[in-house]
């Protein structure tokens, strides 16, 4: 690898990406190839801590994959892989977890929100993600995460994590710096603005997703939610239209007070139809990439497999540092 500062960061096989994790990450993450050397990686292992269907995670998976190349990856500036092909993240996840205190663990908004919409499964996995996370991070020794605003938590403890190791065994691990990129780094629900925009969410008319086509995409915009002022702007107290300005700057690079001055004096109909059209016509073009990628499955075999491998190599070596630092003996 190249003489650079290294970026890391990955996306869970959980569904179709978002709109919002469009946005909020990972179509951030093609701009960052040419300057650093990137890893970016599936984590089905992070997705099993909810119940999935495994004929359907195995699906997602591969799906993930391709729309990552989608989004404009490219598999040989980057090393694109799956998260359980390559064992060292479990390796030092265990590692990780005896330096992760329980109430660290408790004050994660991400696990009280989930063990709350699953409480019939609050699992280890659910409790223990950050850890893991922390180790999908720190087996490269990252330098930055591109994420979207909700993983600033697990980023800052993920920090806290490798600083605690540093003290206990000697200065080590790069302490990982969060990229949060500020135009729709929360894009939030089209029928609840209050909540953040959610693979899981179970109302479809909540979430755009990126392979939608044009039309569900400007029926999805219509039905969201706004309110009685009928006037475009960015104020507080105007979540939803607040929402829809945000998703309008992102994709068209207008800010706020032109987007104000192109619809004053119109309705929201004609707001929520030109903001409909800019996000399909932005998101046509990985619908149709995804198409002819998942149409020649052996060939993404070759790109996941060789992805693997060179994640392998290089976590490999640190974790095996790791391993002599805590006192195992050496193999
Ligand atoms: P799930 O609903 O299964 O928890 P998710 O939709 O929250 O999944 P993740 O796989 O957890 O998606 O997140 C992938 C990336 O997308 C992360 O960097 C996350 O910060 C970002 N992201 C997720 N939702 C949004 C959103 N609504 N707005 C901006 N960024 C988001
Ligand atoms: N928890 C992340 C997905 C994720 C991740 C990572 C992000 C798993 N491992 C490592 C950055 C770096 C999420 O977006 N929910």
């Amino acid at each position: 690898m190249e003489d650079k500062k290294l970026v890391f960061s990955a996306i869970q096989p959980t569904g179709t990406f978002t709109l919002g994790n469009y946005i909020g990450a990972v179509r951030n993450w093609s701009p960052l190839q040419d300057e650093y050397n990137c890893l970016y990686c599936v984590a089905d292992m992070h997705a099993i801590t909810v119940k999935q269907d495994p004929t359907k995670l195995r699906q997602n998976s591969l799906a993930a994959y391709a729309l990552l190349i989608a989004c404009g990856i490219d598999p040989k500036k980057s090393i694109l892989f799956i998260q359980s092909h390559v064992p060292t993240h479990a390796l030092l996840n265990w590692v990780l977890c005896c330096n992760t205190q329980f109430g660290e663990l408790s004050r994660m908004t991400q696990f009280k929100d989930k063990s709350q919409r699953h409480p019939d499964d609050i699992n280890a996995g659910l409790f223990t993600y950050p850890s893991l996370m922390a180790a999908d991070i720190l087996a490269y020794n990252a330098d930055f995460v591109p994420v979207g605003v909700d993983q600033k938590q697990h980023l800052e403890l993920t920090r806290d994590i490798a600083q605690r190791f540093n003290q206990r065994y000697g200065d080590f691990f790069t302490l990982p710096e969060p990229l949060i990129f500020e135009v729709g780094a929360k894009i939030m629900s089209l029928q609840d603005p209050t909540k953040k925009m959610s693979k899981s969410d179970e109302n479809p008319n909540a979430c755009i997703l990126i392979l939608d086509d044009k039309d569900t995409i400007i029926r999805k915009f219509k039905r969201a939610v706004t309110d009685s002022e009928a006037v475009v702007a960015y104020r507080e107290g105007k979540d939803g239209i607040n929402n829809l300005m945000s998703i309008y700057s992102a994709v068209t690079g207008k800010d706020y007070a032109s987007i104000e001055s192109e619809f004053a004096g119109k309705g929201y109909g004609d707001f929520k139809l030109a903001v409909g059209e800019a996000v399909a016509d932005n998101l046509a073009p990985i619908r149709t990439e995804f198409d002819r990628l998942m149409a020649d499955k052996a060939y993404l075999k070759e790109l996941y497999t060789e992805g693997a491998q060179k994640a392998f190599r290089i976590s490999n070596k640190i974790v095996s540092k790791v391993y002599h630092k805590v006192g195992f003996v050496d193999r």
